[in-house]
């Protein structure tokens, strides 16, 4: 690898010329050097989008140097080290979060004054980084934020996607996809670093040397090159890297004889297939070629980001040496669902054809070190890659995937007999002659040390069901780890105005990074003075929310109605569809009504927000269908008062914080037993803003904390009915088929398999609740307190020091 090449890490940080600014007017001075010496346009020119560039750039200025900082002492210290591997971070905007994790606001605010600019409106200048698709990559953003700022040793990996999450757009046939460019321009919050650079390989065959050692040759080599972003803590100099990976082919691959021949296709072909890889976030994989590149993304970020924990393993040693026993104390790797699962594989051979290590050394530190995340048991999101596929773009892995296997059914049938029969269903392979494949989770359950669930319930979920088989074998192997979300960012930020009154009434800030500190706020929930000010801060945050639904959609919305609000990938199990449903039945009854009757209705303003995947035909229907809707319902001036529908467009990081603090109610409705865990669900409580929601994910745990009475259950009384003859009160016998029948559900796809219309009712007797009690000020308000109150345990911070104490064993390592 070309990263081993130059000498260890130079522990002396040489000192900055000037230290970094504090004062506005220096600021000021700093963004206008940046202006003049780091143009990205024409000269003179300080629009609101130059003034953003300059403005990232002064403050890169200061990250780069905590973030120095923090690499020298943790080379120093050289503490056990965790590395997050996700194929998706949804990090949405960093200029306000860096700025206010660096508690340099005020002096920014005031520099931009002096230079005639607004940060609010620069901010707004800046594109999304949009590496990720809903919840799982937005996690591993809150995560990246929580290990920063808890001062933990940790690094995120990932893929620099030239493309990344989909632009939406709506056109009379529904939702249209446009490629969204974010490094248009380029990203301020990017470093390259030339000198990082690896060999990832593809196709090719195996040697095998006279020794029986093998080795992997031949194939196409890329190159893999690291694009390091900053991230900083909250009040806290610790800032952490989020190294992307980027291919290249290199300059030997370009054909110039081809290319004098005037074969300029052929000649660059090697470049162009590098280009490929990080092309986009997610390709289509209906075809095989998009299976193939898929993959092949899959492994460039494993191999790349091992081969540089390896690297970094051998530098700290230094001078002394290091067994490789001892990897597993200073490195532990957390695969976010099963699209890093190669880094299993890839460790092994690493270790085996690369280090020399046998077979049993290598597994012992390759289980040692990897865990396993998972986020979803809907049979259609656990990844099952061809194996011919895999023979032919990872031969080695192959072999060693199939020993792996091999093994694992040698010690079923030596050591636990009665689970034999279930073989088939446990092992890796599945040798089904007409698609055989290998399966990700199952490697994953057998290889790592910890495998963990994402809510109470879904990790239950895990042991009793997905995963039962595995229980016997190893178990306290299965592991709970309930989402959070990181406080700083969807309350500290997007909400200002609830965050003063809240520090107000605490009389301090501690809750940013103690949130459990919320709980103090139980007891003013009745204190009028208190409600008054919670009502305006809502209030305000309900005008910015209408000014931008009036700016991108032309709808004009009342702020005196109830804003009612889900966003969220559109997907039938999350159930937008029984949300429509509701509103338009609601549309139907006030049509109805006398407009006597209508005045004592409640009025809402119904916004939907997400995007649907490019082939998902059902779920760009019910887009279809929401906008439909809309544009009847808007434009109707007998009801239009009392009820308004709105699709916002384009739903992404940015937009949600706006929508989540403007919001007073929120919907997570999925089909009991379907939905991980959801996070938005804890944004919308953490801003006072009420739930209604089925007994899924982590929805279960929020009423918790908040209190069954603050909480819109919509009671699936049908589930209830058959949870509880499944429970066994009725006997032993497997009732199951029967059950299905009456679920129609004997196949996906057929009957009601989300249970929309066996729960309609029931949620139509809930959303008549929420009318009620939003009738009444004071008890609506007082919900509102305690949602927030009853938040703290949804903290990413809570979630990544359980995960630091119980999965990786790491401790804090704080920069002096
Ligand atoms: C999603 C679940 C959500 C969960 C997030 C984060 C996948 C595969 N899973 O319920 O659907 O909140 O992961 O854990 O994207």
């Amino acid at each position: 690898a070309n990263g081993s090449a130059g000498s260890a890490v130079s522990t002396k940080v040489p000192a900055v010329a000037q230290p970094l600014a504090e004062e506005p007017a220096a600021i000021a001075s700093n963004i206008n050097y940046h202006a003049q010496f780091s143009p990205h346009f024409s000269p003179f020119k300080f629009e609101p989008e130059q003034a953003y560039y300059a403005t990232a750039e002064s403050v890169r200025d200061r990250l780069v140097q905590q973030w120095n900082e923090t690499y020298v002492h943790f080379h120093k210290v050289d503490p056990k080290q965790t590395y997050y591997l996700s194929m998706e971070y949804l990090q949405g905007r960093a200029l306000t979060n860096a700025i206010g994790n660096l508690k340099i606001q005020d002096a920014y605010g005031d520099a931009l004054q002096k230079l005639g600019h607004k940060l609010e409106e620069i901010t707004e200048e800046e594109k999304d980084a949009a590496l990720g698709n809903g919840g799982l990559g937005r996690l591993a953003s809150c995560f990246l934020d929580s290990m920063a700022t808890l001062n933990l040793p940790a690094w995120g990996y990932g893929l620099r996607y030239k493309y990344g999450l989909f632009k939406q757009r709506f056109t009379k046939e529904g939702q249209e996809e446009i490629a969204e460019d974010w490094l248009e321009k380029f990203s301020p919050w990017e470093i390259v670093r030339h000198d990082i650079v690896y060999p990832v390989r593809f196709f090719g065959h195996v040697e095998v040397n006279p020794n029986e050692s093998r080795k992997w040759v031949g194939g196409d080599v890329v190159q893999a090159l690291a694009y390091d972003v900053p991230i900083p803590g909250y009040n806290t100099k610790n800032t952490i890297s989020l190294r992307l990976w980027e291919a290249k082919a290199c300059a030997e691959d370009f054909n110039l004889f081809q290319f004098n021949d005037g074969q300029y296709e052929s000649a660059a072909q090697l470049h162009s297939r590098a280009q490929q890889i990080c092309a986009v976030l997610y390709p289509g994989d209906a075809t095989e070629n998009g299976k193939l590149l898929r993959l092949k993304q899959q492994f460039f970020l494993c191999s790349a980001s091992l081969q540089d924990i390896i690297f970094r393993f051998k530098e700290r040693v230094g001078k002394g040496s290091r067994q490789w026993s001892e990897f597993p104390s200073k490195v532990a790797v957390q695969l976010n669902d099963t699209h890093p699962t190669l880094a299993i594989p890839e460790l092994m051979r690493l270790l085996m054809d690369d280090e020399g290590l046998g077979w049993d050394e290598a597994w012992d530190v390759t289980t040692r070190t990897i865990a396993y995340t998972n986020h979803t048991v809907l049979p259609e999101a656990l990844e099952k890659w061809s194996q011919a596929l895999m023979w032919k773009l990872l031969p080695r892995h192959m072999e060693i995937i199939a020993e792996i296997d091999k093994r694992f059914v040698a010690m079923i049938q030596k050591t636990q007999t009665d689970l034999e029969s279930k073989l088939p269903s446990m092992r890796i392979l599945d040798d089904n002659p007409q698609k055989p494949v290998v399966r990700m989770a199952n490697l994953c359950v057998v290889s790592a040390h910890t495998v963990n669930g994402v809510a109470q319930l879904h990790s239950d979920i895990l042991k009793s069901e997905l995963f039962a088989d595995y229980v016997s074998i190893w178990p306290t192997k299965f592991q709970n780890k309930t989402n959070g979300i990181t406080p700083r960012r969807w309350l500290r930020f997007c909400s200002p105005e609830l965050s003063n009154i809240i520090t107000k009434w605490l009389k301090s800030e501690q809750w940013v990074t103690n949130l459990d500190l919320l709980a103090g706020l139980r007891k003013f929930a009745d204190n009028a003075g208190f409600q008054a000010e919670w009502a305006s801060a809502k209030m305000a945050n309900k005008h910015r929310l209408a000014q931008y639904i009036e700016r991108v959609t032309g709808v004009d919305i009342d702020p005196n109605s109830l804003f009612d609000i889900q966003v969220k990938r559109i997907h039938e199990y999350k159930r937008q569809l029984l949300n429509i449903l509701g509103a338009i039945y609601r549309y139907k009854k006030l049509k109805e009504m006398s407009p006597e009757e209508r005045k004592n209705t409640t009025s809402r303003t119904i916004m939907f927000g997400g995007k649907a995947f490019a082939t998902y035909t059902n779920a760009k229907r019910i887009v279809k269908l929401v906008n439909d809707v809309g544009a009847v319902v808007n434009s109707d001036p007998e009801v239009n008062s009392y009820l308004k529908v709105v699709f916002v467009p384009n739903y992404n990081v940015s937009v949600a914080e706006i929508l989540i603090p403007g919001s007073e109610l929120s919907q997570h409705i999925s089909t009991a037993g379907m939905e991980a865990s959801g996070t938005s669900n804890m944004k919308f409580a953490l801003n006072g803003c009420l739930i209604i929601g089925t007994l899924d994910g982590a929805n279960v745990e929020i009423r918790e904390e908040i209190q069954e009475e603050n909480f819109f259950l919509f009671d699936p009384r049908f589930e209830e009915a058959k949870q509880f003859i499944r429970s066994g009160v009725f006997g032993s016998y497997d009732y199951n088929p029967l059950l299905e029948s009456l679920e129609g559900n004997s196949g996906y796809g057929r009957g009601d398999y989300f249970l929309v219309g066996q729960d309609f009712p029931s949620y139509m007797d809930a959303q008549a609740k929420v009318d009620e009690a939003y009738k009444d000020r004071k008890r609506w308000l007082k919900m509102s307190i305690l949602s927030t109150a009853g938040s703290g345990k949804f903290s990413s911070d809570r979630t990544i020091a359980q995960y630091a104490k119980e999965i990786w064993r790491i401790g804090e390592c704080r920069v002096p």
